[in-house]
């Protein structure tokens, strides 16, 4: 089993309700094991600034599936929850994202998977989720921790329990 970061993200729908059934369906097999889960937070929009607000959670799992099986398998929940990628515009609205943000400390740039993600850095919706629950981890020479305070969280709020 390898440790693995995702982050998870949308705005079209109700978000917490579709992230939360993301969680469950990645884990129900038994091959991603859930290990810790962030808070939601509600994000301003990256990118592609004119759309709603985002909700975004990040997670640490372990998983015996390889990087590549991974990637399919976020992928096929994405399409279970209703994601059309054929009329979405890079960046723009979303009703369910799963990135995986790292795998291990496995360095890999292929098509359609690189490790880690290349805009983590650039990212406070993935970054402010993932200091909750792996701080320490150490993503191209930095932590976590020290990635994120190298950007601006203006506008991120950390959401209380839904009841
Ligand atoms: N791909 C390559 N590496 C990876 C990886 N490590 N994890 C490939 C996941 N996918 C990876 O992704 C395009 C392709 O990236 C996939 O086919 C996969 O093979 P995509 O999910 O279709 O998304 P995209 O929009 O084209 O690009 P990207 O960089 O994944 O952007 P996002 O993150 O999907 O952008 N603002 C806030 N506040 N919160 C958000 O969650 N999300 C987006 C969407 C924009 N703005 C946002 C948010
Ligand atoms: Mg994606």
């Amino acid at each position: 089993m390898i440790e693995a970061l995702l982050a998870l993200g949308g705005n079209v729908g109700n978000s917490r309700a579709i992230l939360d059934r993301a969680v469950g369906l990645l884990t129900e097999s038994g091959d991603i094991v859930l290990k810790a889960r962030s808070a939601d937070y509600l994000t301003p929009p990256w990118g592609f600034k004119y759309q709603a607000p985002f909700i975004n959670l990040a997670l640490v799992v372990e998983t015996s599936l390889s990087p590549r099986d991974l990637l399919v398998r976020c992928q096929s929940v994405e399409l279970q929850l209703g994601r059309d990628r054929a009329h979405e515009k890079r960046w723009g609205p979303r009703t369910a994202d799963i990135d995986i943000i790292a795998y291990g400390d496995l360095k890999i740039d292929e098509l359609g998977l690189t490790l880690p993600h290349p805009y983590v850095f650039e990212r406070a919706f993935v970054l402010r989720p993932l200091v909750e629950i792996a701080p320490d981890w150490v993503i191209k020479g930095k932590t976590v921790r020290q990635a994120l305070s190298e950007l601006d969280t203006a506008g991120i709020k950390r959401l209380p329990p839904q009841p």
